[in-house]
């Protein structure tokens, strides 16, 4: 017999949704090591209320399946209706009460491990807590980050957008759902000129994340192509929350439609 798609892809049917609607949208990155049940219901709800699709939760380091569980609980205790997509940076990232994961591949990593060992670990829970997969083809861009750096990557040079663009074509090929551009948390965004070669390229959602802490920059990448936004670390500083979400959304918003308007 074949498989229930529409049962299995509900979140997946969502987010296509949503991304054409919206022309790009954004998803919330909360670190449950980096931020406590709590406050990641207040900041889960305030972007649920500003017009986030999704809250993603998972970080690189010391990330314990007790804490998503608790983190996730907390999220939905406050009524949050946004779907819960667990974003692992190992199989310790796996909790039986997220809505979907980004089942993903670190395609350019130099560890067999992080490209199919682990997702060979992780596949039997995900079906076993029936958690809604969602295939993703993660790539390291720029210094890397912290997500290069324990993924063994070899990081795409900004330099070279025609690099990145072969990956994302492998990616498309090779039947992933999504690719991620990723910049490494807190370092420099993935410049406009390497979203937009592979938004030409490839016809899979395009998601960019890393370094977007300014209405400015989510601005860009959204002008660029980008079909969804990532922010973890502007969350996590000082400044209220729904601040930053506007603003966010807002450059969000701004870019798509500075896209949809005509060159002169
Ligand atoms: C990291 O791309 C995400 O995996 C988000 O990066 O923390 O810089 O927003 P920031």
């Amino acid at each position: 017999m074949l498989p229930e798609k529409s049962k299995r892809k509900r979140v997946y049917q969502y987010l296509l949704n949503r991304m054409q609607e919206d022309g790009c949208i954004h998803f919330a990155l909360i670190d449950p090591e980096k931020t406590d049940p709590d406050t990641a219901a207040k900041i889960s709800k305030i972007a649920e209320e500003e017009g986030t699709a999704a809250i993603m939760l998972g970080g690189s380091l010391g990330v314990a399946e007790e804490q998503l569980d608790k983190t996730i609980q907390a999220i939905k205790k406050n009524g949050v209706k946004l779907p819960i997509i667990l974003f692992p940076g190992n199989i310790n990232g796996i909790s039986r009460y997220a809505d979907a994961i980004w089942f993903l591949s670190v395609l350019n990593s130099t560890s067999i491990y992080h490209i199919i060992g682990a997702q060979v670990q992780g596949a039997v829970i995900v079906k076993r807590y029936g958690i809604e997969p969602l295939s993703l083809a993660y790539l390291i861009l720029g210094t890397g980050g912290a997500a290069g750096y324990v993924s063994y990557s070899r990081p795409i040079p900004f330099e070279h957008p025609e690099i990145a663009t072969a990956y994302a074509l492998a990616a498309e090929y090779l039947g992933f759902e999504f690719v991620y551009l990723e910049g490494g948390s807190g370092g420099k965004p993935v410049p406009e000129n390497v979203i937009l070669l592979v938004k030409k390229t490839v016809e899979i959602p395009v998601i960019v994340g890393g370094g977007i802490r300014t209405r400015e920059l989510a601005k860009r990448a959204a002008r660029a192509g980008a079909d969804a936004i990532v922010t973890g670390t502007v969350l996590e500083k000082e400044k209220d929350p729904r601040d930053v979400i506007i603003e966010i959304i807002e450059g969000i918003r701004e870019g798509v439609q500075e896209r949809a308007r005509p060159s002169t």
